[in-house]
């Protein structure tokens, strides 16, 4: 008589093979933590997720399922699988969005952070551009920006105008008032503010910009009866 192997399965045993073999507890054939049910004449597996195969012997191979989500890539493994998720997504199957705001910092230069389903998006504080909100918007580019001839300089995070004479302000858009300047026009001269200037109106006996020069009343009287031919 051929002894039988003790991990070789024996469906019926006794001398007339009517008494079932309970397989489960005599070799465990199920594999990979696979549930053992015992049956009449046989047995069966219920294997875990993972495995497949009478004795649960054989991968599954989860890739053929598709399981990575938003384009995460699918790598098969000994009884799972791995899922390599594109930027933004999370978790076994690449279906959680990843809070990018979390961190701190992503955004730069006072930018706030909005996070979105697989991606987030900063909203730059002003004078800021870029996904992080790290290049400088060069407002010179923008056309007068400085008003009245005013000269742009372009500054990180920001600008400034250099203005002309006679305007003031971010923009030089105000008019600077000369005449709070009492002692501007000379003379007793009465000072005119105007927008970008001022004008001084003289007194009697004064002229020039600023009414700082004596007229020479002379030389007029010489002028005018030259004009009219006076002896
Ligand atoms: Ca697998
Ligand atoms: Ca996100
Ligand atoms: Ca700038
Ligand atoms: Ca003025």
């Amino acid at each position: 008589m051929v002894p039988t192997a003790v991990f070789a399965p024996r469906d019926w045993e006794d001398k007339t093979c009517d008494t079932d073999v309970n397989e489960c507890l005599e070799i465990q054939p199920c594999q990979n933590n696979g549930t053992c049910t015992n049956t009449e004449g046989s047995y069966s597996c219920s294997c875990i997720e993972g495995w497949q195969g009478p004795n649960c012997e054989n991968d599954q191979n989860e890739c053929e399922f598709f399981p990575c989500q938003n384009n995460g890539s699918c790598v098969n493994t000994f009884g799972s699988y791995l899922c390599n998720c594109t930027d933004g997504w999370q978790d076994q199957n690449c279906d959680t969005d990843r809070n990018e705001c979390e961190k701190l910092g992503l955004c730069l230069n006072n930018g706030t952070c909005h996070n979105n389903e697989g991606s987030y998006i900063c909203l730059c504080s002003d004078g800021w551009k870029g996904q992080h909100c790290d290049r400088d918007v060069d407002e010179c580019n923008f056309a007068d920006i400085c008003e009245n001839n005013g000269t742009c300089q372009n500054t990180a995070g920001s600008y400034k105008c250099d203005c002309s004479e006679g305007w003031q302000g971010k923009h030089c858009k105000e008019d600077v008032n000369e005449c709070e300047n009492l002692e501007l026009c000379e003379n007793n001269g009465t000072c005119i503010n105007t927008n970008g200037s001022y004008t001084c109106n003289c007194s009697s006996g004064w002229q020039d910009k600023h009414c700082q020069k004596d007229i020479n009343e002379c030389d007029m009287f010489l002028a005018m009866s030259k004009q009219w031919n006076l002896p």
